[in-house]
């Protein structure tokens, strides 16, 4: 399926790169045909909903588990799983969740956050991955709309990975959780001295349709508001990964659903329940992926 992604070959540094920052713009790695593709699904899809007025970000329309055979062929693609390889030091990532997001002018997206809650089932300092297609160009010049993201090496959220899941096996959790105090801990989101951080050394770059970003689960990453032009909104297409040893968690998944409805009312999608019909904690996820993914 080589219409779909165009060959790609890293030099040393930008895997290096990728291995201390934990992000890289992958330039032209989808060709024009994925992303019409890409465009066409998000366009037609019944999951694509606009979020309730409570919802922690504010997009236009986003829909979970947003997947068919254009995605298929773009994760099983030789030309893709190369990248992918290139980048995991040859372990490679297995696709498990397609997400659509469209952003209109004027609206916020996500503030500074990182993944846990998507990324619930997998063992914390296991690896996943992100990858953020736009379908529309980002120009940082003009309307922006685009992603900011800031480095491991500045401001890492593996600490929260690990906090959770130390917080969730906590025999008291369940009464703890149902305090103010923890009502009022955001864990999803950027504390004001972590936002500080995180602005003063955000990097957000201009992407053209065709361009990916790929990141790992513990990079803070936020949304950047469209401002008013020419596009009427920007959608993205964001395809989620584990990493080929990354080991299941029934505990962090069931823990974090938990302490989360205590805390909010977010959107959520099922996958990682779906995963627990045929896998055990600590069990590697992508040897048993055949059984989830049928479209
Ligand atoms: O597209 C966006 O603005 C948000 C994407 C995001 O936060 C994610 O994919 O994790
Ligand atoms: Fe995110």
């Amino acid at each position: 399926m080589n219409s779909l992604i165009n060959q790609i070959t890293l030099s040393q540094e930008e895997k290096q790169f990728f291995a201390k920052n934990g992000f890289i713009k992958l330039k032209q790695l989808l060709t024009r045909e994925a992303i019409d593709g890409l465009r066409k699904l998000i366009s037609k899809s019944n999951a694509m909903k606009t979020p309730p007025k409570f919802y922690s970000g504010e997009m236009s329309k986003m829909g979970y588990d947003v997947e068919e055979a254009i995605t298929r062929d773009i994760y099983s693609s030789a030309n893709f799983k190369d990248v992918l390889n290139q980048l995991t030091n040859n372990r490679g990532a297995a696709f498990i969740q397609g997400i659509g997001f469209e952003l209109e002018p004027n609206q916020k997206g996500f503030n500074w956050h990182h993944d846990v809650l998507s990324l619930c089932y997998v063992m914390p300092e296991d690896l996943a991955y992100t990858m953020w297609i736009p379908l529309d160009p980002i120009n940082t010049k003009e309307q922006h709309g685009g992603l900011a993201y800031a480095s491991h090496k500045v401001c890492s959220a593996r600490q929260y990975f690990d906090l959770v899941y130390q917080l969730v096996q906590q025999e008291n959790i369940s009464e703890f959780s149902k305090t103010e105090e923890f009502k009022n801990w955001d864990f999803q989101y950027a504390s004001p001295v972590e936002t500080f951080l995180l602005d003063n050394n955000k990097v957000e770059d201009d992407f053209e349709v065709g361009d990916a970003l790929l990141l790992d689960k513990f990079v803070w990453h936020k949304s950047c508001p469209l401002r008013e032009g020419a596009l009427p909104s920007r959608k993205a297409y964001v395809m989620r990964f584990v990493d080929c040893q990354a080991r299941y968690s029934k505990t962090l998944l069931q823990g974090t659903y938990t302490i989360l409805k205590s805390t909010s009312s977010d959107l959520h999608s099922d996958v990682g329940y779906q995963l627990a019909e045929f896998l055990k904690d600590g069990e590697i996820i992508s040897d048993n992926l055949a059984n989830l993914k049928k479209f």
